[in-house]
């Protein structure tokens, strides 16, 4: 980076987003770059996901850096701690620790005299000239508000928050919540637990993944040829990015057809006992939630240990979970699978950008920035995962490099002197949040369920378009749309 200004960047978070913005950062020449992580160790989602079951429902093979193919992944889906190997083989192979500060929470960011002021729980850590945040989507728990649930005698935790060394063998186990993490958690609990409790608010549609080995052949072939691995990538890219998700937007109206009957087929194949079956079909469109990926959900429902309980929860009490029913569901361990406060996002840290105002000011009603990334009025301010990014059923990490690629190129604007500051003109956001509005009531997502895509005040938090245009979006800024100084 000859001849360009060494810039101070603070990335925030070290889970598979913020590793990889460093690697990026540093390859393009920056040096100066620290990365503050609140817990002990990396690895954000995948650090924090320890359930029984735990896996990618993106295939491996498309769930990796690009920079960094893996052709040693045991199973179609990897499971948890596999995948939290693999960024901490990569965070070693980059030498990326000496630039982590672990347990060092962010709670201030404030723009001052065109530089980021940063705090952290242990205190200041001076002026940063750009700031990029990680901090993830699915991040922080979501408590469910039933009463009494401090009342419980047994163990009581959060998917996201394992006991770990809790065995529950032979034990009554009741979970709540019928997402993505609940139905893994069944798959490998119902058999090794003496009772299994599933209490359902709300039904969901699953399409089968087989979740096979991946043969040691397949292992050899793909450490030999590359090029092999590369089209496996992309083959599973072109499946989840420009059918599966096309199909979800409304851009490939066959291939939803097709995933619908797919999920009706599964269903129905699956599960025998019609009164079963009934409970388990759910009332909205495929794909309105987020659509759950399983090869072994059904088979583990219909277990002579299992039960689905779909009588409303009215209360926790120190013995079990009371249904509206009157019935007491007697239970040794609950697990709350009850997902995450997605629209949180970075907070509860304060960012005060340049009039004085914070996020939480401006996303009163909703968050809101410019392609996802940047933020009116918060200059040099760059998030991975920012509101209205792709989620849902993408790679991650494919979407995560995208925006740091984007983000990257402003930042090497900032590097090259002449300009220090770089914010979205306010009527760009506006006018992308305005084509946003447009374009998410052809999405299935607004077909009427709840999901976690829905903020408390009805906005729908993801890409309402194809993949492809937000690979095509990301690829070059549009300079004209930033203001800077
Ligand atoms: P999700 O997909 O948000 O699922 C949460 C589940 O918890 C869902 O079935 C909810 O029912 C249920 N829930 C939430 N609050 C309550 C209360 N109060 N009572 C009963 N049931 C409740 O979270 P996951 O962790 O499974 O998955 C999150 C993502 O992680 C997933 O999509 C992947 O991307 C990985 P509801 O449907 O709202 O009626």
């Amino acid at each position: 980076m000859t001849g360009a200004r060494q810039l101070r960047l603070a990335v925030i978070g070290a889970g598979a987003s913020g590793l990889m913005a460093l690697i990026r950062l540093r390859e393009a020449g920056f040096q100066d770059v620290t990365i503050y992580e609140k817990a002990e160790t990396l690895g954000g989602t995948w650090r924090d996901n320890r359930y029984p079951g735990v896996t990618c429902d993106v295939p491996s093979h498309g769930y990796r850096y690009s920079f960094e193919p893996n052709a040693e992944w045991s199973r179609v889906c990897a499971p948890g701690d596999e995948i939290l190997d693999y960024l901490k083989n990569v965070a070693r192979k980059y030498d990326l620790e000496r630039s982590i500060r672990f347990g060092e929470e962010v709670s201030s960011a404030r723009w001052c005299d065109g530089r980021w002021e940063i705090e952290t729980t242990s205190g200041p850590q001076g002026a940063f000239d750009a700031v990029v945040t990680a901090t993830g989507v699915l991040h922080h728990p979501n408590y469910p508000d039933i009463p009494g649930i401090d009342t419980f005698e047994g163990d009581a935790f959060h998917t996201a928050r394992w006991k770990d060394g809790l065995s529950l063998k032979g034990k009554r186990v009741g979970v709540i919540g019928t997402g993505s993490t609940a139905t893994q958690i069944t798959g490998a609990l119902v058999p090794e637990v003496a009772h299994y409790a599933l209490f359902q608010r709300t039904a969901q549609w699953i399409a089968p993944l087989p979740q096979g080995p991946i043969p040691e052949e397949q292992k050899a072939l793909f450490r030999e040829r590359p090029d092999l691995l590369q089209a496996e990538y992309e083959r599973i890219s072109h499946e989840n990015n420009s059918k599966f998700a096309a199909a979800i937007v409304g851009a490939n109206p066959r291939a939803y057809e097709k995933l619908v009957q797919v999920c009706r087929d599964y269903l129905e194949t699956s599960v025998r006992d019609p009164e079963l079956r009934a409970k388990l079909t759910p009332t909205y469109a495929v794909g309105c939630k987020r659509l759950i990926l399983s090869e072994n959900f059904y088979e583990a429902i219909q277990h002579p240990n299992a039960e689905l309980v779909t009588d409303r929860i009215e209360r926790i009490e120190g013995r079990g979970i009371r249904t509206a029913d009157g019935r007491l569901h007697e239970l040794d361990v609950i697990v709350f699978a009850t997902g995450f406060d997605t629209h949180k996002l970075m907070r509860p840290m304060e960012a005060r950008g340049q009039d004085g105002r914070t996020l939480d000011d401006v996303w009163a009603e909703g968050n809101r920035g410019y392609l996802a990334v940047t933020v009116p009025g918060f200059p040099n301010w760059f998030m991975i995962g920012g509101p209205n990014s792709p989620i849902g059923n993408f790679s991650w990490l494919l979407t995560a490099e995208n925006q740091f690629g984007y983000a990257l190129k402003l930042i090497q604007r900032l590097a090259r002197g002449n300009v220090s500051e770089i914010a979205p003109k306010r009527e760009a956001s506006r006018r992308f949040n305005e084509q946003i509005r447009e374009a998410l009531p052809g999405t299935v997502w607004a077909t009427g369920c709840s999901s976690w895509y829905i903020d408390r005040h009805g906005n729908i938090a993801s890409w309402p378009w194809t993949f492809e245009k937000f690979e095509a979006d990301m690829s070059e800024p549009q300079w004209d749309d930033f203001e800077m100084a």
